[in-house]
């Protein structure tokens, strides 16, 4: 599908002339362009987004929850050094709504472009596993006073483990591209697992793990670096900022941070867990976060690596044997391959766990 961005420009509440826009990113959800604006002789580059409504049925509650996030954490960092590029900033429409809808229905939004910095799809060293940490971990502890109430549900049960799993049945059964002959060793390998997938659940129930303010979808490419210094500067991808449990954002940076390879690695002998990176992880958030989780929250730490990269595994394979309608996939079996992947790196957490559980009680 493609936009008159030309158009959608015109309405938002922007000063400058169109240049050009080009898609932009790797995400696997909503539609992100680089736009280029002229403004008085100036170039000034902007982030356009089309909202993926199949997935965030309701857009305006989501965009509630972005606008609440920024401004508390703008108030936070003003007066910091450079506080322009430490948070999204959202370009209003010119109804000053935070979103735009077009005509097709589609809802769309602009942020500032976040200069001079980048994303990364593949961790390149252990400072930078323990920027996006200390990011991520700080970004909690930002919103641990947000006021005004609980944020949105923008998707309910986002990290509902044992849900993920039910959906997976209920795929396997219904088999509608029938390719569930050729994914035995797949399912096998989450169904040994499934006693351990309602834990973290179970342990907020019971009241021993507390629900705070989460990113949820904490993977590297969501923290920009500064090409300068090397340091995280700014949390990004605020769709799923909503209440959750802080294990599924550590375990999401262990997920994409930790192996050497791309999420869709067709050679499972390049994916595996790095320790290094694991501690360079751990020391980072909990740099950020360690004054105030509790005792519960920490030892679970590392398990919980374990646990959301089955549950993005158990995803990818629901999504394939569903014919591919959730994940945008650019090759026929791009979801297998990305769910061998996660797979592959629950096996080799797996391996690992005494060891991370040592290095845990070590760091005070
Ligand atoms: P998705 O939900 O599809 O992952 P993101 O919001 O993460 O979308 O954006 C995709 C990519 O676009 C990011 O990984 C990042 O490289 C880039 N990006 C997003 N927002 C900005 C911004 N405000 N400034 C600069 N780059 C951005
Ligand atoms: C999706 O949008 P993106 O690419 O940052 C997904 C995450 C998954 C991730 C797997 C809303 O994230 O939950 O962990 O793909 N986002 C949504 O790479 O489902
Ligand atoms: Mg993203």
């Amino acid at each position: 599908m493609t936009y008159d961005i030309g158009k959608i420009f015109e309405q938002f509440a922007i000063y400058g002339d169109y240049i050009s826009a080009a898609p932009y990113g790797s995400g696997h959800i909503n539609d992100t362009y680089k736009v280029v604006a002229d403004q008085s002789g100036t170039t000034v580059d902007y982030i356009f987004q089309r909202i993926n409504t199949n997935i965030f049925k309701e857009p305006v509650g989501l965009m509630d929850n972005i606008l609440r996030v920024t401004t508390h954490i703008c108030g936070k960092i003003h007066g910091n050094e450079d506080a322009s590029r430490q948070s999204l900033c959202i370009v209003p429409a010119r109804d000053l709504k935070p979103y735009l809808v077009d005509k097709d229905g589609n809802y769309w939004r602009a942020y500032l472009f976040i200069e001079k910095a980048q994303t990364y799809d593949v961790i390149k060293n252990t400072e930078q596993a323990f920027e996006v940490a200390r990011s991520f971990g700080n970004f909690q502890k930002e919103l641990v006073d947000i006021p005004g109430g609980r944020l949105f549900e923008t998707i309910p049960d986002f990290h509902n483990t044992p849900k993920r799993l039910e959906a997976l049945e209920a795929a396997i059964k219904a088999d509608v591209k029938g390719r569930t002959k050729d994914v035995a060793a797949e399912i096998d390998f989450v169904m040994s697992r499934r006693d351990e997938v309602s834990k973290l659940i179970d342990l907020n129930a019971a009241g021993e793990i507390p629900e705070r303010i989460t990113h949820n979808d904490t993977k590297l490419n969501n923290v920009m670096i500064d090409d300068a210094t090397g340091k995280g500067i700014c949390v990004i991808d605020l769709d799923t900022v909503m209440p959750g449990l802080v294990h599924y954002d550590f375990g999401d940076m262990v997920r994409t941070s930790t192996s050497p390879s791309m999420e869709d690695e067709k050679d499972l002998s390049k994916v595996y867990m790095q320790f290094d990176m694991f501690e360079a992880l751990l020391r980072g958030y909990l740099e950020a976060a360690g004054d105030f989780l509790t005792p519960a929250e920490r030892e679970n730490l590392p398990f919980c690596g374990k646990l959301i990269t089955l549950e993005i595994g158990i995803r990818f394979l629901t999504d394939y044997l569903s014919g591919d309608v959730y994940f945008k996939i650019h090759r026929p079996e791009h979801n297998l391959d990305r769910c061998r992947t996660q797979f592959k790196l629950v096996a080799s957490i797996e391996e690992q766990m005494p060891r991370m559980m040592e290095l845990l009680n070590n760091i005070k």
